[in-house]
């Protein structure tokens, strides 16, 4: 029996989400279940999806490893979009801070916030960043997300920004999960750029960018798009180098003020704009227009008591939308997909459908990998997770725990819950 050569059968419900690409609009809420169904992988790919009887009859299960899904749901790995999960030091005093009633670009413009993340990355070595980052992944992974995007945007300089870079570059050939890399570059103005905001954007064209692009070391360039951060046109000057160079782009946009975020991002055709808290209706419509992915991040919203981005107005307007984590050190500090499926369907009035659509295919298609990952279809890689009810309607009704039973990547188990305590 080969590694990578499993058969799951006899799931109640085999939630595939079907396609391979971002699903706009209505589509986000069809599943594409299959009752009492199989799917077979081969060689870490999936191979055959459908019914289990007549998957059964096609195959000799001889050669596979066989999980029996029975009163089981099963579903795509979730892809979670948007994290900034490699970080030195953390900053639970900010929470504190914000508790009392600080803004978090109050705690930024005192040198607090990302600011405090960059000196806690720059201490940091190599291996304790991959140490930290293993135990992160591990616990993404226990609540089914076997994709994760990660961003630079904690070194603000030549040498820190490449090592978070190489340290996920590490992290992606060790652990089984995934990671799609981000160049945040222009996460927050060091100090040392106080008032030169353009000569830093320079300085991450001429000499950053460029090393990046010829090693490799990013698929995406992304940038902190906000009022006292980098403007629209900086933004645009940046993200317009970057997509010359080949590579591709997202985009934090309108997320504590409306700058046109949204708008830019329509503009230079960006596979995402994220948070969109404040976008405006002209920008929502440009992202439909455009096929941008509005990736939603509700965690911060709520950890920062802000109001949530206007979900239902996007969806209704033909968006696709996605939903990520955000996992960060400072404004959300969690990687529960629970949290995040809770917030977007009591608070966001997505589907139960809509949601799991935006953390599996349109996730997917927001790291640009909607071809790859992201539903069960043949072809795909064998990302898929068990679920422990029959159904995919107990994910966001058993609110805030995680329903996950088994994960498998590429047609191998590398979580299984039922493991961690047998009676
Ligand atoms: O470290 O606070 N908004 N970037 C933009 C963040 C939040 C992450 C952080
Ligand atoms: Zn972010």
């Amino acid at each position: 029996m080969n590694e990578g050569n499993i058969i799951i059968k006899n799931a109640s419900e085999l939630v595939t989400c079907s396609g391979f690409k971002a699903k706009k609009g209505s589509e986000m809420n069809n599943l594409h279940i299959i009752e009492d169904g199989a799917v077979v992988i081969e060689d870490g790919i999936i191979k055959a999806v459908g019914k289990t009887a007549q998957i059964l009859d096609e195959i000799d299960e001889n050669k596979y490893e066989v999980i029996d899904a029975s009163n089981k749901s099963v579903l795509p790995g979730f892809v979670d979009s948007h994290t900034h999960f490699i970080f030195g030091g953390y900053r639970a005093e900010e929470f504190n801070w914000r508790l009392s009633g600080m803004q978090y670009m109050e705690i930024m413009k005192k040198g607090g916030g990302i600011i405090n993340s960059v000196r806690g990355t720059k201490e940091a070595t190599r291996e304790e960043l991959i140490e930290e980052g293993l135990k992160r992944l591990n616990s993404m992974m226990t609540f089914g997300v076997t994709t994760v995007e990660g961003k630079s945007g904690y070194g603000l300089d030549y040498e820190t920004e490449i090592k978070q870079l190489e340290v996920m570059k590490e992290l992606n050939k060790i652990h089984p999960l995934d990671i799609v890399k981000t160049f945040l570059g222009a996460h927050a103005v060091p100090e040392e750029y106080k008032g030169r905001e353009n000569e830093f954007i320079d300085f991450i064209i001429d000499r950053v960018l460029p090393e990046i692009k010829e090693r490799n070391l990013a698929e995406f360039c992304d940038i902190f798009c906000e009022k006292n951060v980098f403007s629209v046109e900086q933004s645009r000057r940046l993200l317009s180098k970057a997509k010359e160079m080949g590579m591709k782009l997202k985009i934090h946009a309108d997320e504590i003020v409306q700058l046109g975020g949204a708008e830019l991002a329509a503009e230079l055709g960006a596979v995402s704009a994220d948070h969109l808290l404040q976008a405006s209706d002209e920008g929502i419509k440009k992202l439909a227009e455009k096929d941008v992915v509005a990736t939603l991040l509700p965690g911060t919203a709520f950890s920062l008591k802000e109001d949530y981005a206007r979900a239902r107005y996007m969806i209704d307007s033909g968006c696709a939308v996605a939903l990520a984590t955000d996992f960060n050190p400072g404004s959300c500090f969690t990687e529960s997909i629970p949290l995040i499926i809770a917030l977007a369907t009591l608070y966001m009035n997505m589907t139960t459908e809509e949601a799991i659509t935006a953390l599996t295919i349109n996730g997917a298609a927001a790291v640009s990998r909607a071809d790859e990952i992201g539903s069960i279809d043949v072809g795909k890689k064998g990302d898929i997770v068990i679920h422990e009810f029959p159904s995919y309607k107990y994910i966001p009704y058993h609110i805030g725990v995680s329903t996950v039973e088994k994960v498998i990547k590429n047609g191998i188990l590398v979580y299984d819950k039922c493991k961690v305590f047998e009676k």
